[in-house]
C-alpha cells in the first residue's frame, strides 16, 4: 500500500523516531527494574505524533515560555514514555534516562514539575491532569495567549469519576483549547476495562458530555496527525480523540499479558523484546 503523505511531514523518520523511544523506555526500565513499560509502549505513536509530527509548540530552551503549549501526561505512570520523548525532544541530555528511578534522581517513577525540564503537571494519582488541563486553558484565556494544553489520559483511569466531572466543566467552559488523547488500550492495572468497570458507550459518553469526539487508530501517525489538526481547529468545545491502542504494543509477550502492567522485562525478555523492536 503506498505511504499516506502528510505535507511538510517525513512519516519515516516519525516511525524511526516511535522505534527509538520503545527501545528507550525498554532500556530504561529493565535498567530501573521497575517501571510501567506497557502503559509507556501502548502511546508512543501518540506523543511522537504530538511532539515531533509539528503539532505542540515548545521551545526545550525555554521550558517555561508563557505562549508554550501545554502536554500533560494525566496517566502518570507512563513516566518513562514522558521522559524519552523530552530527552529526544531536546529538554535534557539522554543520559538521564539511565537513572530512572534512582534515588536523588529527577527522572523518577511518575513525573514531578519543576525537577525535570518539560514536565508540566505532577501526576500519578490518577484522574487529575483533565482538570488540571482546563485550569492551563481557562488560565490562557485570562491572560491572552492563545497555547493549547493537550492531556493524555488512561481509559482505566477514565473510571474515576473527577475525569467526567472535569468532562462537565470543560464544556461549559467551552474549553476549544484543550484536546484530551485517550489511550484506549482496553486494559488498567487489574484486568480488562470491560471487567473491571465498563467504560463503553464511550464516544456516545463524551458526545453527551458536550464534547467533539474522534476515534483514530492510535498507532497509525498518519491517521494521529490530521485528527490533532482537525481537533485544532474546532471552535465552541473541547475535543478528544479516542485513540484505539495496545497495550505493550510492539513487544508481542508483553501485547499478550496484561500482568506487565507495573512490571518491568528481565534482562533475558529485554533481549528478546529489543530483536522484535529493531524488526518492526
Ligand atoms: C487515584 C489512583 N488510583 C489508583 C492508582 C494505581 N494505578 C496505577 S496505574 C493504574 C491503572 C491505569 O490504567 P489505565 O488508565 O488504563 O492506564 P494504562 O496503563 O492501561 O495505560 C492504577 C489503577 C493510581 N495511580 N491513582
Ligand atoms: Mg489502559
Amino acid at each position: 500500500m503506498p505511504e499516506t503523505i502528510i505535507e511538510n511531514i517525513d512519516l519515516g523518520l516519525l516511525k524511526e523516531k516511535a522505534r527509538q523511544l520503545r527501545l528507550d523506555i525498554l532500556e530504561m526500565t529493565t535498567l530501573a527494574g521497575s517501571g510501567h513499560p506497557s502503559s509507556s509502549f501502548s502511546a508512543v505513536e501518540i506523543l511522537t505524533a504530538l511532539y515531533f509530527g509539528d503539532i505542540l509548540r515548545f521551545r526545550p530552551d525555554d521550558p517555561w515560555w508563557p505562549a508554550r503549549d501545554r502536554f500533560i501526561m494525566s496517566k502518570g505512570h507512563a513516566a518513562p514514555l514522558l521522559y524519552a520523548v523530552l530527552a529526544h525532544a531536546g529538554y535534557f541530555n539522554r543520559e538521564q534516562l539511565w537513572r530512572l528511578r534512582q534515588l536523588d534522581s529527577p527522572v523518577q517513577g511518575h513525573p514531578i514539575q519543576g525537577v525535570l525540564p518539560g514536565v508540566e503537571a505532577t501526576t500519578g494519582s490518577l484522574g487529575q491532569g483533565l482538570s488540571l488541563g482546563i485550569g492551563h486553558v481557562l488560565g490562557g484565556r485570562l491572560n491572552g495567549l492563545d497555547y493549547r494544553v493537550y492531556v493524555l489520559l488512561g481509559d482505566g483511569e477514565c473510571e474515576a469519576g473527577q475525569i467526567w466531572e472535569a468532562a462537565m466543566a470543560a464544556a461549559h467552559f467551552k474549553a476549544d483549547r484543550l484536546t484530551a488523547i485517550l489511550d484506549y488500550n482496553k486494559y488498567q492495572e487489574t484486568g480488562p476495562i470491560s471487567r473491571e468497570m465498563a467504560l463503553e458507550p464511550l464516544v456516545a459518553k463524551w458526545q453527551s458530555f458536550g464534547w467533539q469526539v474522534t476515534e483514530v487508530d492510535g498507532h497509525d501517525i498518519a491517521a494521529l496527525i490530521p485528527a490533532l489538526r482537525a481537533a485544532q481547529s474546532t471552535t465552541g468545545k473541547p475535543s478528544i480523540l479516542i485513540a484505539h491502542t495496545i497495550k505493550g504494543k510492539g513487544v508481542s509477550f508483553v501485547e499478550a499479558d496484561f500482568t506487565f502492567h507495573g512490571r518491568a522485562l528481565k534482562p533475558d525478555q529485554a533481549i528478546r523484546a529489543r530483536e522484535e523492536i529493531l524488526c518492526q
